[in-house]
């Protein structure tokens, strides 16, 4: 790939008036947080348990424990907005980007200052009890001797995260299907475009303007008007 792809997509974003970013946990990466199927990804290591299961509702039910366990080996506390999280919230804050629609749950982008976020997946930041619904928030995983957080009425507190086997907020997906149906340039960095209904949204986009941004190859490749197989942040920083 060469500048002038980059300098397309600059000159693209330069003109557009509401863009969208619709990314994954490739645009984490660059702050350290291990993707799922790239190439240091999570499916390749071992864990307690298939990951899917890890992260599926059935066993979280079962034995919250096992999933906490895993949460707590991940590297999603104290990681820092990398460059892309920065020129997103940057190209918002300039009135060229109207949302980032995303399938992390690391809620970098809020902290990077983007104002407009929709997570599909929900986020870690926010925690609530299965049992009453009070909220939380991730404090109540400050110690490390308590195994499951448990709130005041004695119920499991949950992350308030779409784990498999649930369904996606509808509030949520209807703001990223609107979002993504007006814009003008969209921008889909970071994910492998497996994960249904996620991937799906990318077909709401009406424009000629879709960019791929992947360091592997998608099945959403051929729809896209410019596919750079690059890093992200190497590519955010020349924007
Ligand atoms: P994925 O399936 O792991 O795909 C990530 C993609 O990004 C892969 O194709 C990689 O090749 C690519 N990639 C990784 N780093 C870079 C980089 N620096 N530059 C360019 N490309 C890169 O992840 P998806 O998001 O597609 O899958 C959806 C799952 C993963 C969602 O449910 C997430 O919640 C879940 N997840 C989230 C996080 C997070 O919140 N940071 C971390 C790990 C997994």
């Amino acid at each position: 790939m060469g500048n002038g792809d980059v300098g397309l997509l600059s000159e693209w974003l330069r003109g557009a008036e509401r863009a969208v970013f619709f990314g994954g946990a490739g645009v984490s990466t660059g702050s350290g947080i291990p993707d799922f199927r790239g190439k240091d990804g999570q499916y390749r290591q071992e864990w307690e348990y298939p990951l899917e299961e890890i992260l599926g509702i059935d066993l979280f039910q079962a034995d919250p424990s096992i999933y906490y366990r895993y949460h707590r080996t991940t590297s999603m506390t104290g990681a820092k907005p990398n460059m892309v999280h920065r020129k997103l919230a940057e190209l918002e804050a300039a009135g060229n980007l109207s949302a980032v629609v995303t399938q992390n749950i690391d809620g970098l982008h809020q902290k990077a200052g983007s104002r407009t976020v929709w997570e599909l997946h929900g986020s870690l930041a926010r925690l609530y009890c299965e049992v009453c619904e009070r909220q939380y928030d991730d404090a109540v995983l400050a110690d490390p001797a308590v195994e499951v957080p448990r709130c005041e009425c004695g119920g499991v507190i949950r992350p308030d995260i779409v784990f498999y086997g649930e369904g996606l907020d509808e509030r949520v997906v209807e703001g990223a299907v609107r979002a993504i149906a007006e814009a003008d340039v969209l921008v889909v960095g970071g994910t492998s475009l497996v994960v249904y209904p996620a991937a799906g949204l990318v077909n709401y986009y009406r424009g000629d303007k879709l960019v791929l941004i992947n360091a592997t190859e998608t099945p959403y490749d051929w729809k896209a008007d410019l596919v750079l197989r690059d890093d992200l942040v190497g590519v955010f920083s020349r924007i």
